[in-house]
C-alpha cells in the first residue's frame, strides 16, 4: 500500500506555490493516482499551515495567503463528491455551522461542514463571520440540535465563549450540543467554556459528534 508520499509533496509544494491552477492540479494528479479524498483535503490543510508559517516569517504576503486558500477551496469544492458517504439520506441531527463573528477564516469551518454532511448531519452553513444571534435563532427558531462553532484567531475564540453564555441566558443551552474548532482552539479552552466537544480535525470531528448523539 502506497504512503502518496511524492502526491503529498506534490501538494505542499502547489499549496507553497500558491497559485490556484497548481493546487489544483497537484490534486488532480493525486486523485488520479488512487489517494483518498480524505487525504487530499488533509495534505492541503498541511499545506496551508506552512503557507501559515511563511506568512508569519514574512516570505509570503496576505494576497499570496488569500491565493493558496482560493486554490485549496477550489480543489475541495472539486473533491466533494469523491468524499465517502454514510448513511446516505439518513438525518443523524441538524447542525448549524459558522465561523464567528469578527473572523472571515471559513476554509477549515466548509470542510468540517461537508464532512459532516457525508457522515449523515443535516448541516446549516451559516458560513463566516456570523452575527453571534444568528446561531442562537438556529436552535430556538430551525430546529439545530448541534452547533460547530469555528475560530481561527486568538481575538475570536472568545465569541464561542459568549455564545455559549448567551445561550445560556436564553434557556437554551440543554437543548443543544456545542463543537468548538480553530486553529488557536484547544481542548483545555473547550473544558474552560464549557463546550460539548473539541476536534483538531474536520474527520475526527464527524466521530466526536456522532459520539455526542449518544
Ligand atoms: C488562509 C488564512 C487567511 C485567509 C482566509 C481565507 C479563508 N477564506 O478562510 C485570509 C487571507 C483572508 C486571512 C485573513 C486574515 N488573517 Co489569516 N490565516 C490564514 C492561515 C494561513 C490558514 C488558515 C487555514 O485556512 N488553515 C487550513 C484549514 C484547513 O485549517 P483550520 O482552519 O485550522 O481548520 C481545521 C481545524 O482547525 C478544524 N476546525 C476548524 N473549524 C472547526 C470548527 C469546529 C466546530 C471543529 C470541531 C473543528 C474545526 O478542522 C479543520 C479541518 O481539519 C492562518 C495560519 C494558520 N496556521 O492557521 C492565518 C491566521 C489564522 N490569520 C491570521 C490573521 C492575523 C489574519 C488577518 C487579521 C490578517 C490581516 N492583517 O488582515 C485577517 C483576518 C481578518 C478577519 N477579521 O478575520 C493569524 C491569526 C493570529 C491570531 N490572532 O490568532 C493567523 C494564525 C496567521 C498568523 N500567524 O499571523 N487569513
Amino acid at each position: 500500500m502506497t504512503s502518496f508520499e511524492n502526491e503529498k509533496k506534490a501538494i505542499a509544494a502547489a499549496m507553497v506555490a500558491y497559485k490556484v491552477p497548481g493546487i489544483q492540479k497537484a490534486a488532480a494528479d493525486a486523485k488520479a493516482a488512487g489517494m483518498e479524498a480524505t487525504e487530499i483535503i488533509e495534505a492541503m490543510g498541511a499545506g496551508m499551515s506552512e503557507v501559515g508559517v511563511l506568512f508569519e516569517r514574512g516570505k509570503l504576503f496576505l494576497p499570496h495567503v488569500l491565493s493558496a486558500a482560493n486554490g485549496m477551496s477550489a480543489a475541495v469544492k472539486a473533491l466533494e463528491a469523491d468524499l465517502p458517504k454514510d448513511q446516505v439520506g439518513v438525518k443523524l441531527a441538524k447542525v448549524c455551522m459558522g465561523t464567528v463573528e469578527g473572523d472571515v477564516h471559513d476554509i477549515g469551518k466548509s470542510i468540517c461542514s461537508t464532512m459532516l454532511q457525508c457522515g449523515g448531519f443535516d448541516v446549516v452553513d451559516l458560513g463566516r463571520d456570523v452575527p453571534s444571534k444568528d446561531f442562537i435563532a438556529q436552535v430556538k427558531d430551525n430546529g439545530c440540535t448541534m452547533m460547530g462553532l469555528s475560530a481561527l484567531m486568538t481575538t475570536t475564540m472568545t465569541v464561542q465563549r459568549d455564545i455559549i453564555g448567551m445561550l445560556k441566558d436564553a434557556g437554551l443551552r440543554d437543548n443543544v450540543k456545542v463543537m468548538v474548532g480553530g486553529a488557536p482552539v484547544t481542548q483545555t479552552w473547550a473544558d474552560k467554556i464549557g463546550a460539548d466537544c473539541y476536534s483538531e480535525s474536520a474527520s475526527e470531528q464527524v466521530d466526536r459528534a456522532k459520539a455526542l448523539l449518544g
